[in-house]
């Protein structure tokens, strides 16, 4: 049986997030990329530059992935949904350096998480 890792890690809120609507707001929400999968997707905060998503997740990942990316992205119900903020976090990164704060391009997004190996003891 293939050796698994487990993430978890909280989506809390994004904060002073750039307008990128002509009407001077954000409809902001993630998504959660395990490589060029989307393993995840919050919920939308319509018209907000200060969303609160709090959202918990525990991922399954292969133990081969070599990155974890998280977009906030503004939905819109017309044309394509814009990138907002992108942050991509290597293996090594996630679990050498597990921070509160993860800065997403000119947004600042509030993560927090730990990558777990349920066959060693705590977290890596
Ligand atoms: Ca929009």
């Amino acid at each position: 049986m293939a050796k698994n890792t487990s993430l978890y890690f909280r989506i809390v809120e994004g904060r002073n997030l750039p307008a990128k609507d002509v009407s001077g707001t954000s409809d902001p929400y993630c998504i959660v990329k395990v490589d060029n999968e989307v393993v995840a997707r919050t919920a939308t905060v319509w018209k907000n530059l200060n969303p609160f998503w709090g959202e918990e997740y525990t991922l399954h990942l292969p133990m081969g992935f070599h990155t974890l990316s998280f977009y906030v992205m503004d939905e819109d119900t017309i044309g394509h949904d814009d990138v907002i903020g992108k942050i991509s976090l290597s293996k090594e990164a996630i679990a050498a350096q597990p921070k509160d704060m993860w800065h997403c391009g000119d947004a600042d997004m509030l993560c927090s998480g730990s990558l777990l190996c349920p066959n060693q003891a705590g977290a890596i």
